[in-house]
């Protein structure tokens, strides 16, 4: 019984996952659902990321318990920058998302960047109407993490390796990460990547512009009227 609740909340979730993705096709918006542990790197990297790609412009979601903290920090360079408070939900569903999205000038948009609550494993299961789903994984979190936490690594379209500029100070076996990823997932490229030094950046801002071509059909570059 209680599998069938779980399975019609899942089937409901994604019955408007889809009408999210087809409003982002409609609008040529390439969405994209960011999802780590709390504080792996995720808002520090669209800090980074969404003036680099101008005058490709950016929208953010962002989901936290509390606060609008984060939603604050992007507010500036974002086209919208709208925060989801969850109360006590580990993961955003895409309901909140198609009310947010209701609030966004997607035609002023090119990326739509959801940041998931931070949590290894529920953000995994719950489609947003994303295109692609991006796991951040900070070293300082341990070699032993994909693992034991295979959820999101599975369903990973790319893995950013975050914090790298900390590998001198940390005991971090990167052989043993390839290793477990590679019984999970061989299709997303993994990113040795650090916010602080830009190692990975450009790699990252590549695979973000050949998402956006593939998805949307766009010319790298193409500015909306
Ligand atoms: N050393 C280092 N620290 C980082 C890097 N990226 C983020 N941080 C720090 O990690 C902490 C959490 O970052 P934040 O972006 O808020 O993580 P989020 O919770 O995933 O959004 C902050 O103190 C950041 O300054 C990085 O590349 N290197
Ligand atoms: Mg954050």
């Amino acid at each position: 019984m209680k599998i069938k609740v779980i399975k019609h909340i899942l089937a409901a979730n994604d019955e408007i996952a889809s009408l999210n993705r087809k409003k982002l096709a409609d609008a040529d918006v390439l969405g994209l659902n960011l999802i780590s542990s709390p504080g792996s790197g995720k808002t520090t990297l669209l800090e980074k990321t969404i003036p680099a790609l101008l005058p490709e412009r950016s929208s953010v979601i962002v989901g936290d318990l509390q606060t609008g903290r984060d939603a604050e920090r992007v507010a500036k360079m974002a086209v919208e920058s709208i925060q989801i408070n969850t109360g006590l939900s580990c993961h955003l569903y895409a309901n909140q998302i198609q009310s947010a999205l209701d609030d966004i000038d997607l035609a002023q948009t090119d990326y739509m960047f959801i940041e998931n609550v931070g949590n290894m494993v529920c953000p995994g299961e719950f489609d947003l109407g994303e295109n692609v789903k991006v796991i951040l994984y900070s070293l300082p979190e341990g070699d032993d993490k994909v693992a034991k936490y295979p959820t999101i690594f599975s369903v990973a379209d790319i893995i950013l390796l975050t914090k790298c500029d900390l590998k001198p100070v940390l005991d971090f076996s990167m052989q043993r990460v390839k290793e477990d990823l590679a019984k999970l997932n061989t299709r997303a490229p993994l990113i040795e990547f650090s916010s602080k030094t830009k190692e990975g950046f450009d790699e990252w801002l590549d695979w973000l512009r050949k998402e956006k071509r593939e998805h949307v059909g766009r010319q790298v570059g193409f500015v909306k009227e």
